[in-house]
């Protein structure tokens, strides 16, 4: 049944450009929204920025611009940064917004009225950084403990929010809903602090010291204190309470934030709703952090990475399949590169970039480029449906609880189920014996049947590849969603293009796992000694052995048969700068002519040889299996002499 969901992420702070974590935070919640639009949810998503107090204030004034102009400039690049990343946000809120002021001033007046609110003196350590009062308990060693530095002790008279009246009931509103709060790390930190009583909440800043916020409506001497303004972005953003926007998803609200700012809206929050008399939200769900070599990343600190630059240098997709799969919902995760590079290869190039060009390739080669009907179904395909159910239903049990990173090794596993079902079934060998056409055809239907179930199984995560799968098979552009999930949509006939790699694999100084290549059938090549004799086992080699063969792109320049030779060829190649002469056992797969000019893999150290008359320097690389061969090449154009490792 189709259910109303209301999303938001942290409206960030302007004070500079966005960076990782923000990206993160934002594509999570845009990879949810996605996945339940899918699900034929009514959806709305929410984001923006957060743009009043000192924080804002001394950044502009730093920039030489007007807290106005400056909020405008990084506003609008935040906002660029989601539109590139294909954020599908429905609605950007900005706290400078007229729309929002109007809320804020009505919740204050509504507050004030209904005594909620006083007028007092405090005295206490002031953090710049984090716009707040810290009580002796949070400081340590003194100092503040997210940017390390001595707050300043301020004594002024301010208003203050009765937080301390809703104590009671909060803990027992969070012991009633046990995911109120969660993961459930987060709902304890929550519950821990409240075993200590609350004080009560300073609300305001007076205008002698700090004018750019939203005046106080009974006071305009004070404006409103940054956190007490930007929580209610939640609500402005739908209207005022009572219209009709806010009553359709406000019941429905669930908010996405890091750790970091747990406590305003595991405390603050609530609280201010109870007052205000508005339902609070159902679920606040709470992320780790990001860190880089150890140090954590904050624009306040300084440790910053780029989201957008690391997005357009590896792919958005990549991207986004990193750090969903990187991080599991809840706790901390580090970035690096090589990380990054390791999974874009193993799962992204290997496991589901092979996967596609293996299926493609086989349905062009031994089906004319279109799906057959499935004719002799068996065991073997009835594991690959229930492979997709379990992956289907393991990740709408993920996705419930925001574990994205489960609902992606959901999704890999019956991919991995995939890439051995192709071995298992071995196509090419079904299709060089007619009376096995049908249970290839078979193979071949099933292959493209869970290709198109992938094209939407992976349109939350990965929406660009997602998209490329279904146009592969001619379904780009059309609505879907989970519901055609079912088994048996692909229609016989459909017409299927060969697909370009989705992911070339990134090369990177590290040593990374090797990867079998694939032939242009398809199939896997073979490693000598694997497959013989039953699974014989392969004899490992370490790095430093596999390092001393010397790998290289080589283009062919001329190439000619070895005279009485049914199986050779004379390949004259060039390696970098030299010019070499190889033999090659090819010659009842490759016509001579067709290799000229085209690139291939040799082994550029092997002794010299002489084979029926002719000398080899080296030796050309090439996959076989039974009668079929193929020479190995590299997957983008690269000179000759180009290192093979
Ligand atoms: O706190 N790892 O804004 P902000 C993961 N304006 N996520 C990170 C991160 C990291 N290293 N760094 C930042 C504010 N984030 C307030 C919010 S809401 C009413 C007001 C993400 O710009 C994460 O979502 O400092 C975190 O909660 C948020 O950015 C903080 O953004």
């Amino acid at each position: 049944m189709a259910r109303t969901f209301y999303l938001t992420t942290p409206i960030y702070y302007v004070n500079a450009p966005p960076h990782l974590g923000h990206a993160y935070t934002t594509l999570i919640a845009d990879a949810m929204c996605r996945y339940r639009r899918l699900a034929g949810d009514r959806v709305h998503f929410l984001t923006g920025t957060d743009e009043h107090g000192d924080k804002i204030a001394q950044a502009a004034a730093k920039a030489g611009e007007s807290p106005q102009a400056y909020a405008d400039r990084i506003a609008g690049m935040f906002r660029e940064t989601w539109r590139r990343l294909g954020i599908t946000n429905d609605d950007f809120i900005r706290t400078t917004e007229p729309r929002h002021q109007v809320v804020v001033q009505a919740i204050l007046q509504k507050l004030h009225d209904a005594g909620e609110i006083y007028f007092g003196e405090y005295g206490g350590n002031y953090c710049y950084g984090c716009e707040r009062f810290y009580t002796g308990r949070e400081l340590q060693d003194g100092k503040c403990p997210d940017h390390q530095t001595a707050p300043t002790f301020i004594k002024e008279q301010n208003y203050f929010f009765r937080m301390s009246r809703h104590q009671e009931w909060l803990v027992k509103h969070i012991e009633a809903h046990p995911d109120f709060i969660r993961p459930e790390r987060y709902r304890n930190e929550v519950l821990a602090f409240l075993r200590e009583p609350l004080e009560d909440l300073c609300i305001s800043r007076p205008r002698s010291r700090l004018q750019w916020g939203i005046p106080l409506p009974f006071d305009p001497n004070y404006v409103t204190y940054v956190w007490f303004d930007a929580l209610i972005n939640y609500v402005s953003a739908l209207g005022m309470p009572g219209s009709e926007r806010f009553e359709t998803f406000w019941p429905h609200v669930q908010h996405l934030i890091a750790k970091d700012i747990l406590k305003p809206h595991g405390i603050y929050w609530p609280t201010m709703l109870k007052a205000a008399g508005l339902p609070v939200y159902t679920h606040l769900n709470v992320h780790g952090y990001w860190g880089l070599a150890g140090g954590k990343m904050s624009k306040s600190i300084g440790n910053v990475v780029e989201a957008l630059a690391l997005a357009d240098k590896y792919g958005h997709d990549a991207f986004r399949y990193f750090v969903m799969r990187e991080m599991t919902f809840g706790l901390d995760a580090n970035f690096s590169e090589e990380a990054f590079i390791a999974r874009l290869n193993a799962d992204l190039a290997n496991d589901l970039g092979n996967l596609v060009s293996r299926v493609t390739t086989l349905v062009v080669n031994f089906a004319g480029g279109v799906v057959p009907a499935p004719r002799a179904e068996g065991s073997q395909e009835a594991e690959v449906k229930a492979a997709l159910e379990k992956a289907r239903a393991e990740v709408d049990a993920a996705m419930e609880e925001f574990a994205f990173q489960r609902a992606l090794i959901a999704i890999w596993e019956f991919i991995g189920g995939l890439n051995r079902y192709v071995d298992a079934t071995a196509p090419w060998a079904l299709a060089k014996d007619a009376a096995k056409r049908e249970r290839l055809d078979t193979v071949l239907y099933t292959l493209a049947e869970a290709l198109r179930c992938l094209g939407i199984l992976l349109a939350a995560f990965l929406p660009h590849t997602a998209e490329r799968i279904r146009e592969i098979l001619g379904l780009g552009g059309g609505a879907m969603g989970l519901a055609d999930l079912g088994w048996g949509r692909l229609a016989p006939g459909t017409k299927v293009q060969k697909a370009p790699a989705l992911f070339p694999r990134i090369e990177s100084a590290s040593p990374l796992p090797l990867t079998p290549p694939l032939s242009p059938k398809g199939e896997r090549i073979k490693v000598r000694g694997e497959g013989q004799g039953g699974g014989a086992k392969m004899t490992k080699i370490s790095i430093e052995d596999f390092s001393r063969v010397d790998l290289r792109v080589a283009e062919v320049v001329a190439a000619e048969k070895v005279a009485k030779s049914k199986r050779l060829l004379k390949l004259t190649v060039k390696v970098g700068s030299e010019t070499r002469t190889l033999v090659a056992g090819i010659a009842e797969h490759y016509e001579p002519a067709s290799l000229v000019g085209r690139k291939v893999v040799v082994v550029a150290n092997l002794e010299p040889a002489t084979l029926m008359g002719v000398e080899s320097n080296g030796m050309v690389l090439a996959a076989s299996e039974g009668n079929d061969l193929a020479l190995v090449v590299v997957d983008r154009d690269l000179p000759a002499g180009a290192k093979v490792k």
